[in-house]
């Protein structure tokens, strides 16, 4: 198979996505600790390769669903801040009119499709669009993103049999980052080579470096491009170490400290960007730049979000179905 060429202006795109991804994170999780931002957050740093890869991967009028560690994934989209921060504080402005808040974020006009808090349950929904999209000749594809956790469930065993059956146009990504809440993935899965797990549904599997952000995105492209040629779906595993707790606070008392030390040791942003410097792609100036113009954007949707009306209470049960 020929290695996907990605061209100067993708990566330079790429690094930038990692690098709003991170900030942003580290912005959400000042927040949340000092009370600004209801509920819990569930914090991404360490694994923003994997939601920028993949859905650096996608063309805009393709889908994929958010997860409770999707700010990559909504950076990627090309969200704007403002628009995202309006949600997460509870903002009559947001996209699901401040209702739904950071952890159940949905924006149809940017092609996520929202975030279930059933584990694993965003996998036949998925499915479920894939399908229609396949009736409607649209030439549209879906991921259906998840973590290693969502894999024990029978959701996902069930699923991928179907998309695989009928050849529909999706991916499916999985984030493996070892842990689900406060049990390592070896406690729980008998295989825990989730790429092997394809071979019983009769698809291609893939494992990746899910630190590694041009692995994870030449695996995607490959992926959706042979989803949209109506070649049916892939299974990703794209693989890295937890860098912090389930959810902004968790002490991980339950955790050899020795593994988050290793853990905390790769980076995804600095390795792709010393590559990047390597490859003459960018200069040190450059990324200072980047850095200003992103830590603008990020204040000024805080701060407009701060100054707009709250979400109105008396809609909470608008748009129920049952
Ligand atoms: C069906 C179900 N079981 C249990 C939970 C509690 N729970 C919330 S997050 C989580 C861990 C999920 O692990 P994984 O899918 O690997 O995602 P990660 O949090 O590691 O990104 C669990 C068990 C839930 N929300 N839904
Ligand atoms: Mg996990």
């Amino acid at each position: 198979m020929t290695e996907v060429t990605v061209s100067e202006e993708k990566k330079r795109e790429l690094f930038t996505f990692l690098l709003k991804s991170r900030r942003l994170e580290e912005k959400l999780i000042d927040m949340i600790t000092r009370g600004e931002i209801a509920g819990w957050l569930h914090p991404s740093l360490g694994g923003e390769a994997v939601g920028v890869g993949v859905t650096g991967a996608l063309k805009p009028k393709d889908y994929i669903n958010n997860t409770h560690r999707g700010r990559p994934i909504i950076v990627t989209r090309g969200v704007p801040l403002k628009r995202f921060l309006l949600e997460v504080l509870g903002k009559k402005g947001g996209p699901c009119c401040g209702i739904a808040g950071e952890m159940h974020y949905a924006d149809i006009e940017y092609g996520i499709l929202g975030t279930q808090g059933m584990v694993g349950a965003n996998i036949p929904l998925s499915v479920g669009f894939a399908l229609a999209c396949q009736i409607k000749n649209s030439g549209q594809v879906v991921v259906s993103y998840f973590g290693d956790g969502a894999v024990d469930e029978g959701n996902f065993h069930e699923s991928v049999n179907m998309a695989s059956v009928w050849k529909l146009p999706i991916v499916f990504a999985v984030e493996n980052n070892r842990w689900a809440q406060f049990i390592p993935q070896i406690f729980t899965a008998a295989q825990p080579d989730i790429w092997r797990k394809a071979e019983g549904y009769n698809m291609p599997g893939q494992l990746v470096d899910g630190t590694n952000v041009l692995e994870v995105y030449r695996a995607a492209f490959e992926a959706v491009d042979r989803a949209r040629r109506g070649e049916g779906p892939t299974l990703l595993e794209c693989r890295f170490n937890r860098w912090l707790g389930h959810y902004v606070g968790d002490p991980q008392k339950y955790r050899d400290r020795k593994d988050i030390e290793a853990a905390c040791q790769v980076d995804p942003v600095t390795k792709f960007r010393e590559q990047l410097f390597a490859e003459h792609l960018l200069t040190a100036e450059t990324v200072e730049k980047l850095e200003q113009a992103i830590k603008a954007e990020i204040e000024d949707a805080v701060d407009s979000a701060r100054c707009s009306p709250p979400a109105d209470p008396k809609t909470v049960f608008d748009n129920i179905y049952v």
